[in-house]
């Protein structure tokens, strides 16, 4: 089996970055929604975190933003006059509309597709499905762009496969690796993927807060992508945890190769499912459950522990790369000691202030996707998106060329952020090398 290494593509935060309170059920998101953000101070963490990552020898990447507003989507409601004229349109007649086509959530790089890498596919290539994120409009609109970023990158053929996106609407719901985790040991890897609700009769639902993502759209990655029924595996989001604030797997539970950490409201039935997974994976495999009495989910959920990068260092231990939120709470700093002591191949927790982007619900681990590749694939991806000094460098320079460093829900309105938008995305994608990416590219 050829040697796979993990490629972080972290999401670049985007300029009309703010808090405008659209996820129900993500209790960061909603309890920030209204405050004034930072756009310019919100991609500079971002920039910083990735840089703390390769200065550990992690493999780093970036992945770029969408554009926003999004003019075509606004154009379904308000049909005519200039761009100018229906931002102005909305922000009188529908503001929330307009709100929802100016988030920045493409940042959320998790959320862009599932992974599914060559050693584990039918035809031994790489595949990714774009997410359609249709539990929520303003991230439903992201599928396209996506789509079309993901082909600049994956573009080669004979190593990857891009597919479309799954159809819209509730059915086939699906939030991309947010809900996947890989885990492997020399009896092999499993795919593990979690829904919040399925068409089984008599399920529990959440009772507070939406259940996103369907069992069957994970059922439909996995047929695409040509991963064998034996190592899928279906588990149910535990809907207590959904109505603690867990509205993604990933806010409670994190995995690589032979270890995981995870609550034990992560899933539903977990210490069934749990045993399941070690009869099929056998010895080498490590789980750390915390239980309630140990961290509540309510906790987990304020402070993002199991929200963090569990990453493969050079020497082959791992390291947890936890929300600087963690090291403010005792009761976390406590279990991660606890953990650290314990036999499992975890080394290390690194700290990384991603603060703006935690106010919106979204965790170091939401702000990448995991790629794992061999080095004949890595050689042909496309763009200059390595994340190098000199990459870090110049991002750096873009952002405070480009970027406000103030803004409220009431700027959403003023044309010339389309502008800035335009300009910066532009420069972007060619300093990325990426080609024409965006919309206002084509026209
Ligand atoms: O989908 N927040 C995102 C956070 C996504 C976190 N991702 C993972 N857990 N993988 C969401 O709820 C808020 C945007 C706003 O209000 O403008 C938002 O979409």
């Amino acid at each position: 089996m050829p040697d796979l290494v993990e490629l972080n593509f972290d999401g670049i935060v985007g300029p009309t970055h703010n808090y405008s309170g659209l996820s129900a059920g993500n209790l960061a998101c909603v309890s920030h929604s209204g405050k004034v953000s930072n756009p310019r101070a919100a991609a500079l963490e971002g920039l910083a975190k990735m840089q703390q990552l390769a200065s550990l020898g992690i493999p780093q990447a970036v992945f770029p933003p969408q554009h926003r507003p999004h003019i075509a989507a606004l154009r379904t409601r308000f049909t005519g006059g200039t761009d100018a004229d229906v931002i102005e349109r909305a922000y009188r007649e529908d503001p929330a509309l307009l709100a929802r086509c100016s988030s920045a959530s493409s940042m959320w790089a998790a959320n862009s597709a599932t992974v599914i890498p060559s050693t584990d596919t039918a035809d031994g290539r790489l595949h990714l499905v774009p997410a359609n994120l249709s539990a929520m409009f303003h991230r439903s609109i992201e599928a396209a762009g996506t789509t079309r970023i993901l082909r600049a990158i994956f573009g080669d053929r004979e190593h990857f496969c891009v597919h479309d996106p799954l159809p819209d609407g509730a059915e086939f719901a699906d939030e991309g690796a947010a809900n996947h985790s890989r885990l492997q040991t020399s009896l092999g890897s499993a795919h593990l993927f979690s829904f919040g609700r399925s068409q089984h009769e008599g399920e529990r639902r959440p009772q507070l807060h939406p259940a996103r993502q369907s069992r069957t759209a994970s059922e439909a990655v996995v047929e695409r992508c040509g991963v064998s029924a034996e190592s899928a595996l279906y588990w149910q989001q535990d809907p207590d945890g959904i109505d603690a604030g867990a509205f993604h797997t990933d806010v409670l539970a994190v995995g690589n190769l032979n270890f995981m950490f995870c609550h034990e409201l992560a899933w539903a039935s977990s210490q069934q499912r749990i045993a399941e997974l070690r009869a099929r994976l056998g010895p080498e495999l490590q789980i750390r459950v915390v239980t309630q009495s140990e961290l509540s989910a309510s906790d987990a959920v304020k402070h993002y522990p199991f929200n963090s990068q569990l990453v493969s260092l050079p020497d082959r231990s791992m390291a947890l790369i936890a929300p600087a939120e963690c090291a403010s709470k005792d009761s976390v700093r406590e279990l991660f000691v606890r953990v650290l002591s314990e036999a499992n191949p975890l080394s290390a927790v690194h700290y990384v202030d991603v603060h703006s982007s935690m106010n919106n619900g979204g965790g170091p681990a939401c702000l990448r996707l995991r790629v794992l590749l061999t080095a004949a694939a890595r050689a042909v991806l496309g763009g200059r998106l390595l994340f190098t000094n000199t990459l870090y460098q110049s991002l750096q320079d873009w952002v405070r060329k480009h970027y406000r460093d103030r803004l409220d829900i009431a700027d959403l309105a003023d044309p010339q952020l389309l502008i800035e938008g335009q300009t910066a995305l532009d420069e972007l994608s060619q300093l990325l090398a990426l080609g024409s990416i965006y919309d206002f590219q084509m026209s």
